[in-house]
């Protein structure tokens, strides 16, 4: 699947530590608030492995086909490959750009974490489809974040020229949804915002809605 910056509005990520309802449900009703695309990203103490993995990613990644909304996985370039994933996201902990792309081919989307603009510029080099830039704000969902960055990293990012698609992440809700798009990026990337929210579909409606009214007012230094 070829990604286009609208995939990336409200891009949802959530493995089963991250909800305290079925993590099934709490997808569905999140693509039916209207999230534009899904990583699978099991993580974290008490995560699944093996078969148990594979099977609720392939549940997932049916769930997200009735939308037709791409499915990512978080970091398991072998999974993706097997399941037939639409894309892989990598940090930069894990195996290079390059040989992920090698591995993954030209068809599948390729989503790096970038924490300056030095890592932004090498990830674009390298064949990132998109990249994933953060933390913008102190989260707890993810223990071992580099130093918050804020929005401004992401600005800083488009002053050099780097066009492709961002979202922000990390500690992203409602409230400072706006910053980030504004700052430049496509969209949001949330994990706690929409799995943890008493409402799923009605929070993920309200994000898209204040992504969407920004969209013209972004920072476009490219
Ligand atoms: N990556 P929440 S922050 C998975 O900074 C992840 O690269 C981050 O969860 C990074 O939306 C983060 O609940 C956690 O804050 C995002």
């Amino acid at each position: 699947m070829k990604l286009n910056p609208g995939h990336l509005e409200i891009y949802f990520i959530m493995g089963s530590v991250n909800c305290k309802k079925d993590l099934r449900h709490v997808l569905e009703e999140a693509l039916q608030g209207g999230v534009t695309m899904f990583q699978f990203r099991e993580k974290g103490a008490g995560c699944l492995q093996g078969e148990e993995k594979v099977k609720l990613a392939k549940e997932l990644q049916f769930i997200c086909r009735s939308f037709e909304v791409p499915f990512i996985i978080n970091d398991d370039v072998e999974l993706a490959v097997q399941i037939n994933a639409d894309g892989v996201h990598i940090g930069q902990e894990d195996t290079t750009v390059s040989e992920v792309r090698a591995i993954i081919g030209a068809e599948r989307i390729l989503g790096v974490s970038a924490h300056d603009v030095e890592e932004a510029k090498s990830a674009v080099d390298a064949g990132a489809d998109y990249l994933g830039v953060g933390p913008m704000y102190p989260t707890k969902t993810k223990a071992d974040t580099r130093a918050v960055q804020g929005p401004n990293v992401i600005r800083a990012i488009r002053h050099e020229g780097i066009s492709i698609p961002i979202v922000g992440i990390g500690g992203i809700n409602e409230s400072n949804a706006a910053e980030v798009v504004m700052a430049g990026a496509d969209g949001i990337a949330v994990i706690s915002a929409i799995s943890l929210a008493d409402d799923p579909k009605a929070s993920t409606q309200r994000l898209r809605k204040t992504v969407r009214t920004l969209e013209g007012f972004r920072c476009k230094t490219y």
